[in-house]
């Protein structure tokens, strides 16, 4: 078969990184662009925090109160860093954060969503089944309801089956503590694992900053190693 040359960009592999602040369309403007200046810095820190770098970024995609994160394949950057290192980190940063401000509508809730595939790029930006996917599960109304119920958790992480199995068949997550839900997408059923990430401390993680690559205590992963 002859692929079209007129296509532009893609399929290419991403690993797929997406949060939504919960609740936002209950805040007031000015609240609304306090909340998106914090999600970035966050963002920018848990990134940073796991190692992960604009080398290995596609440029943020802005949603409003949501942001997409694409990741390209890169050896530095297996999936595992992601589940291990970038989802804690950004659940310890959300706890801080929402210990430290006295405004309650300061204090932000997010769902986030990791899947990996072939997404498609044009001018205008990315698009493709995958990323269909993955908003699916971030929007599904059980990850919403999941969250809601968990009232001391700031985050709630909801992951494909690919990356379920990917990574529970090899022993890099524990199945257990994930539960599942089905969303529709591009005429098919998809079924969504949802954790929620045990965090330590920042303090407690910055001493343990020479150990980056090990595995990170209640982290979500345990070993941190390549899928
Ligand atoms: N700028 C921009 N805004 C968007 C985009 N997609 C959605 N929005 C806006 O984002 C806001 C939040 O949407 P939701 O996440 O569905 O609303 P919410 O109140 O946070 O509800 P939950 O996330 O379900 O708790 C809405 O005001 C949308 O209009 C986008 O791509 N760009
Ligand atoms: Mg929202």
């Amino acid at each position: 078969m002859e692929l079209d040359s007129r296509l532009p960009g893609g399929p290419v592999h991403r690993l797929i990184f997406a949060v939504d602040i919960e609740g936002s369309t209950a805040r007031a403007n000015p609240a609304m662009g306090e909340l998106r200046r914090i999600l970035y810095e966050l963002l920018d820190r848990a990134l940073e925090g796991a190692g992960i770098g604009s080398r290995h970024l596609e440029p943020f995609t802005d949603r409003g109160d949501s942001v997409l994160i694409l990741i390209k394949p890169h050896d530095d950057v297996p999936k595992t860093l992601v589940l291990g290192q970038l989802v804690p980190i950004l659940t310890a940063l959300l706890a801080e954060h929402n210990a430290s401000v006295a405004r309650p509508e300061l204090r932000m809730r997010l769902r986030a969503v990791v899947h990996a595939g072939e997404v498609y790029e044009d001018n205008k930006g990315f698009y493709g089944d995958n990323l269909d996917i993955a908003f699916r599960l971030l929007e599904a109304q059980p990850l919403k309801k999941a969250l809601r119920k968990a009232a001391a958790s700031p985050l709630a992480l909801v992951v494909s089956e690919e990356i379920f199995n990917g990574l529970g068949q090899q022993g890099y997550i524990d199945g257990a503590s994930f539960e599942s839900f089905q969303v529709r997408a591009s005429g098919r059923i998809y079924r969504g694992w949802v954790h929620f990430p045990v965090f330590e401390p920042t303090a407690q993680r910055q001493n343990n900053q020479d150990l980056t690559r090990v595995p990170v205590p209640g982290a979500v992963l345990s070993p941190v190693g390549r899928p």
